[in-house]
């Protein structure tokens, strides 16, 4: 069945919205009458940057989004995880060692991305671009990109709800962000029925049975027996497209993996020994007030079979493998993609961005989580290319934050940024990776704020600019990069500092 309507987007642009639902179907994209850009679009694309949109001087941006992938990266140093492709990529880019979200959780991480605002501004749950989009006019990154004249695609899970329906089974309306797309969809005629079916997709369509499926699976299958073997096909017949178009795009190409389920084919739980993977250094759980929480997503969502990883070494392990397999899984995807950017020959006027929403702690501080503002959940995987860069293969230890990718790709691509944003361009970084950090990075979560700067986290309950301060966790990374934890006590001046960087994050 399709269904066809027609409407009007913000910029008086004539849209058809379709709309399928069969076996596989539920797609949403706004297909432009007579061509996606008018030509006062591309008038004030040349007005803005100088350049003609037509000349092929406008940088195209490939936006690359992984799920809940901590800094597993064997380019960073963790030597027991196998990335060959995402290392590769490190060499034509600046590594991001420091990346911070802001919200350790794939909702308002994205909205925090997509409009360069802080969690208490865009909302901290997982609905945060679906419920404040409206207040955000035209603070949205690919919306600047569309009206500067880009095609702007989003495939796969790159804000929260994959291919861009907010309604039942996310196939089907309200938009979860309207008017910033051109085309947002999910690989179509796959075996899983709908998008949540495979957000949280098993192998071969199978969809997840909440509380009782299991939290990892080996399927001994081709990469397509998960989604992201599908949305990596889709993204590489995509760029064939892109490559022949006179038009500057933007496409997001959004992957699921590693997040959970922490499934896999077979022959990525292959490469890895269970017993070659370190075990956290500090599991012990941290004395309230604290960030603790009860790894409620992968304690309730999934079926353990009695087994628990908190007192079952060998489940853990079971775990730690397949979360691995997952990563060097959507590795292999991401290499995919970027193998035919090469084939193309499309380096030259591509920015490439490769970014995670935020982490996830396989038993670090007690937790099996993410919904924490310990390092483990809120530090995650940044890589950034841009044409003509000279410091292609440099890693970059300066501390970063999601929200500086805004005013970061708005400045690449030689766009306005919105003044009232909070992210700060990290184009110093990028030319001089040896620079000092640019600010300390800020997370929040429900009734917790911290602060990370190059050597300190520090975890307050409550709100340091409300003058509500119920309980502070201190770590120090000096020595180590899972932190120690110390007596806030025992560094008054260090405490001081950090609480007037939170009283002053919003200014
Ligand atoms: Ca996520």
């Amino acid at each position: 069945m399709i269904m066809k309507n027609e409407k009007r987007s913000a910029d008086g642009r004539r849209i058809i919205v379709k709309e399928f639902n069969k076996r596989a179907g539920f797609t949403l994209f706004w297909q432009g009458i007579g061509g996606l850009l008018t030509t006062q679009m591309l008038l004030f694309a040349t007005e803005t940057t100088g350049q003609s949109s037509a000349n092929n001087n406008t940088p195209n941006v490939l936006f690359i989004s992984i799920d809940d992938w901590r800094n597993d990266l064997h380019a960073l140093g963790v030597d027991h995880v196998q990335t060959p492709y995402i290392d590769r990529f490190a060499e034509e880019s600046v590594l991001f060692s420091q990346h911070y979200v802001q919200v350790p959780t794939c909702g308002a991480s994205r909205a925090a991305l997509l409009t360069g605002m802080r969690g208490p501004q865009t909302g901290l749950g997982n609905n945060a671009i679906r419920n404040n989009h409206s207040d955000w006019g035209d603070r949205v990154l690919p919306r600047v990109f569309r009206q500067h004249g880009y095609q702007t695609l989003a495939l796969g899970k790159i804000t929260h709800y994959p291919g861009g329906l907010a309604g039942t089974n996310w196939a089907n309306p309200p938009e979860e962000l309207p008017d910033a797309w051109d085309r947002s969809w999910v690989p179509e005629d796959s075996p899983w029925e709908s998008p949540q079916a495979m957000m949280h997709g098993y192998a071969d369509g199978v969809p997840r049975d909440r509380g009782n499926s299991p939290a990892w699976e080996a399927h001994d299958g081709p990469d397509k027996s998960y989604p992201d073997g599908w949305v990596a096909e889709e993204a590489v017949e995509i760029l064939n497209q892109l490559a022949e178009s006179d038009e500057p795009w933007f496409f997001g190409v959004g992957f699921f993996k590693p997040h959970l389920p922490f499934a896999a084919p077979k022959k990525y739980f292959d490469l890895y020994d269970p017993c070659d993977i370190p075990a956290p250094i500090d599991t012990a759980r941290q004395p309230a007030p604290s960030s603790w929480n009860r790894s409620g997503e992968l304690m309730g969502n999934y079926g353990h079979d009695g087994k628990d990883p908190y007192s079952d070494e060998a489940y853990a392990r079971t775990l730690r493998q397949a979360y691995a397999a997952a990563t060097s899984y959507v590795d292999a995807q991401v290499g995919k993609v970027l193998e035919r950017v090469r084939e193309l020959d499309l380096m030259d006027d591509l920015i490439i961005v490769i970014w995670s929403d935020h982490g996830f702690a396989l038993g670090e501080r007690n937790t099996w989580a993410k919904h924490n503002l310990y390092e483990a959940a809120v530090r995650s995987p940044l890589l950034i290319r841009y044409p003509g860069m000279e410091r292609a293969g440099s890693l970059c230890n300066a501390t970063v934050e999601t929200v500086d990718l805004f005013p970061t790709l708005t400045e690449l691509a030689g766009l306005p940024a919105p003044e009232d944003i909070y992210g700060t361009s990290l184009r110093p970084l990028l030319d001089n990776p040896e620079a000092p950090s640019l600010k300390p990075a800020f997370s929040h979560w429900r009734g917790e704020e911290a602060v990370r700067d190059d050597r300190w986290r520090m975890i307050v309950q409550g709100s340091a600019k409300d003058n509500d301060v119920r309980g502070l966790e201190l770590f120090d990374f000096k020595e180590s990069v899972e932190g120690v934890r110390v007596d806030p006590d025992d560094h008054p001046d260090i405490v001081e500092r950090l609480l007037n960087a939170l009283v002053t994050q919003f200014d």
